[in-house]
């Protein structure tokens, strides 16, 4: 049996697994099965003592945490809509008036002044935007689990999407089954046992808001409705609903005070439906009450195995299209738990961890950023406490973004959709702030958002003001159609950019010094210059991201026939952009002096100079050759060790600048105990979802590279990881890309292309032009690399 990693997982055996699967949800309920997982899954000895020990399953929209503990379980709940506050126009009447005074000091170098005189005047009121708060939790007290627990074990099948627990009692075993269902909307929880009537337990909840209550309707559901914690002086306006209904096989139930006590059941089914008031940012008018009553009557009417089957259907449909093998574990990592494997990770070889935490990443995402739902926030939907870190927001200098990063590259298209949403949004609240602000038309999005869609500066100048938030978000638009190439899609989105684009004509300011056209007041995400605040103009990071902005509003107006004098307008703009400059010690510039060494932290974690090499395109070893080595010499001095999602930001650069034994090494710490949590989380630290998602992203782009027709396959291939393959990752222009090889050098790659097309292919230094049919693979080996391709 696999226990951990996915040793020989090819196509064609994810397709024997399926059968697997099937037989397991069709296994009838009632006795603690034995399963043998088919696919990658994390797996425990004991329960969650805490949060970051608990596993999380989740549909898009809902989600729980499941901790696993034998006699008092706890199901930590979230539902994606439940933030604090309520609509709010945080847009500082005050700031258009000071624009003028505030540009002036930072073209005068009074960056202290600028700072000061930004906080007083055009900073966002309140300064804060809302958090997103936990539902509560669902508590089950097992009440008469009087020995000792034996043979226990904890999972969550990847594969599956499902997470269990089993253990042994005196001569009773245990198991309990948990999964986010998205087509039935609920969380369905199964505690069944090998022994008839063997459950007796008691089940209650309580929320962490200011303003709930637990109603027992009937003697089998739980009713936890409350109010919305207010956000500083922005009062709740959310209503929200818990509602938990029971379904036992046998046995009886009875109301015990604000819980029910379950006794002599054979099997129990936990249904739990959530939903709030919220429909859209500026509308609150759902009902909590009706949404969560027709959900949980219409799942009652079905069993926890059709439940579970579904979900595994629906969610394999997606999770397979990729495939990663990058070796089998030794018998002795095979052997240990994952929370073992972590620690033991950095003083041992253990691929199949890293392939893992891709597929746990896939995972993620997939839980919980679905069509329909809310995009991923700096905890993806999980988050245990009323005063998450940073609000669990939507960070928006590179946390946001970061978790998108690899869902074009793996397949993961419907996941984008809600940040394509929440882009919509923004550009609509944007307006306001761009035209109340800065006296502007297009729409702007500084650094942060939330559920309310603020858009305005935040927390503090030197973090906040920073106007291209929205502008590299449209990026990830532009990515959706290079991937996809729906041109509805395009149409949809075209205005959007368009509005991006728009704001930046109508602020661009001309540096007195070197005559270019920059953003001003602007900064480097969030790194001090070292003269006396981060506000500057132009910063390398902003005229990366607006050059590929233009680039794409302008491939998009043409492809579209339309704009075309805004499409000049926007090419004669981007033409007067300050362009890349090099510094004394050889490194690229963060800013436009040469302030890199004045630095506040030079081993600053953002290192969003380098965005043009990462997730930019704009550099590259081949094309750029001067930019690429001023861009390492960056990364050198700005070192290996960071925050969890900026350890991961390295592991991509270094696989642009195709070093794959360093970018290998920066993996190794990402995945190892400092980086990364029991559950797998990763460690900022605490726990923010982004490094999971960068991580997945650093291990794609160290097999494949994509960019326009190019393919470039092992560009930073490890030593580390002689032997392995990956299937199905995805080039634009709905390309799939297989890739084997053995003893450090490809085997073979496969192509399939959805549309007839050229295609060149890379492999070290040497490139084959091949036509694609559509639809039918093309496969090279690398013996026809070696035999003369051309360069
Ligand atoms: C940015 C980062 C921090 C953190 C926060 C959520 O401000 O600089 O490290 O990730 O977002």
């Amino acid at each position: 049996m696999d226990i951990n990693g996915r040793p020989g997982f090819t196509r064609r055996q994810t397709v024997g697994a399926l059968s697997v699967g099937a037989a397991i949800a069709a296994t009838p309920a009632g006795a603690a099965r034995d399963v043998s997982h088919a696919g990658p899954e994390l797996w425990y000895r004991r329960p969650a003592a805490e949060w970051n020990e608990a596993l999380p399953v989740g549909n898009g929209r809902i989600g729980a945490m499941l901790f696993g503990q034998v006699r008092r379980d706890r199901l930590q709940l979230n539902e994606h809509t439940l933030w604090g506050g309520g609509p709010y126009d945080p847009v500082n009447p005050r700031a258009k008036a000071g624009m003028a005074a505030l540009r002036q000091l930072i073209w005068d170098g009074k960056y202290a002044e600028a700072e000061v005189f930004a906080n007083a005047n055009v900073m966002a009121t309140p300064l804060r935007q809302a958090s997103y708060k936990p539902v509560g939790d669902l508590t089950i007290e097992m009440l008469d689990h009087g020995g000792e627990a034996s043979d226990y074990r904890r999972s969550l099948d990847l594969d599956a999407a499902l997470a269990d627990v089993r253990y042994r009692i005196g001569g009773t075993e245990y198991r309990r089954d948990l999964v986010a269902s998205g087509k039935d909307q609920v969380l369905a929880y199964r505690l069944s046992a090998s022994r008839r009537r063997a459950i007796r337990c008691r089940l209650s909840m309580t929320c962490p808001q200011k303003t709930w209550a637990v109603a027992v309707s009937g003697d089998d559901t739980l009713v936890l409705s409350g109010r919305n914690d207010p956000e500083g002086a922005n009062p709740g306006a959310l209503r929200f609903e818990a509602r938990v209904k029971l379904v036992p096989v046998g046995g009886t139930l009875r109301r015990d005070g604000d819980g029910i006590v379950v006794d002599g059941a054979s099997e129990l089914l936990v249904l739990i439906a959530m939903a709030t008031s919220y429909r859209r940012f500026d509308d609150v008018t759902g009902d909590p009450a009706a949404l969560t009553t027709a959900r949980i009557a219409a799942a009652a009417r079905r069993s926890f195995d059709a439940i579970a089957a579904d979900t595994a259907e629906a969610h394999r449909r997606i999770f397979r299209r990729v495939a990663i093998d990058l070796g089998r574990p030794s018998p002795a990592i095979a052997a240990m738990a994952t929370d073992e494997r972590i620690v033991a990770s950095p003083n041992g070889n253990d691929p199949t961890l890293a392939a893992l935490y891709f597929d746990y990443a896939r995972y993620l995402l997939l839980s919980c950023s679905r069509p329909g739902g809310q995009a991923a926030n700096l905890q993806g939907l999980w988050n245990e406490s009323p005063r998450p870190p940073w609000g669990s927001k939507y960070t928006v200098n590179i946390n946001t973004q970061m978790n998108y990063w690899p869902a074009e590259p793996t397949a993961l298209d419907e996941c984008v959709e809600p940040l394509i949403a929440m882009v919509r949004d923004i550009a609509i609240t944007g307006e306001r702030t761009a035209r109340t602000m800065y006296g502007a038309r297009g729409w702007v999005c500084h650094h942060n958002t939330d559920l309310w869609r603020a858009t305005a500066p935040i927390d503090g100048a030197k973090f906040g003001l920073w106007p291209t938030g929205g502008a590299w978000l449209c990026t990830h638009l532009w990515s959706r159609y290079d991937y996809g190439r729906d041109i509805a899609y395009l149409r949809s989105i075209y205005p959007i950019m368009r509005g991006a684009a728009l704001f930046f004509i109508d602020t661009l300011q001309t540096d007195p010094k070197t005559g270019r056209l920059v953003t001003n007041p602007s900064l480097s995400p969030e790194n001090g210059h070292g003269h006396g605040s981060s506000l500057i103009q132009g910063p390398t990071m902003d005229m990366d991201i607006l050059r590929d902005l233009f680039d794409q509003v302008v491939a998009a107006a043409g492809i579209l026939n339309t704009d075309a004098e805004f499409a000049r307008q926007v090419t004669a703009t981007r033409e007067r952009l300050l362009p890349h400059r090099i510094g004394k010690d050889g490194q690229l510039q963060e800013w436009i002096y040469d302030w890199d060494a004045d630095a506040n932290d030079p081993h600053h974690r953002h290192v969003s100079h380098l965005y043009g090499l990462y997730p930019g395109n704009q550099i590259d070893p081949d094309r750029t050759p001067e930019l690429a080595r001023a861009a390492r010499r960056s990364l050198e001095i700005r070192g290996d060790k960071a925050t969890g999602w900026a350890t991961a930001w390295r592991i991509n650069l270094w696989a642009r600048l195709r070093d794959g034994d360093r970018a290998h090494s920066i993996l190794t710490f990402l995945l190892g105990p400092e980086r990364t949590y029991p559950n797998m989380f990763d460690a900022h630290p605490p726990f923010q979802i982004d490094g999971n998602f960068g991580g997945a992203a650093g291990i794609a782009n160290m097999l494949m590279q994509a960019r326009g027709d190019l393919i470039h396959v092992l560009p930073a291939l490890p030593r580390a990881w002689p032997t392995g393959s990956i299937a199905g990752l995805r080039a634009p222009d709905r390309c799939s890309v297989d890739v084997s090889w053995q003893g450090g050098r490809l085997d073979r790659v496969r192509l399939t292309a959805q549309v007839a097309g050229r295609r060149s292919v890379r492999l070290g230094d040497r490139t084959m032009t091949v036509d694609l049919p559509a639809g039918r693979p093309v496969v090279l080996t690398g013996r026809a690399f070696d035999q003369g391709a051309g360069a």
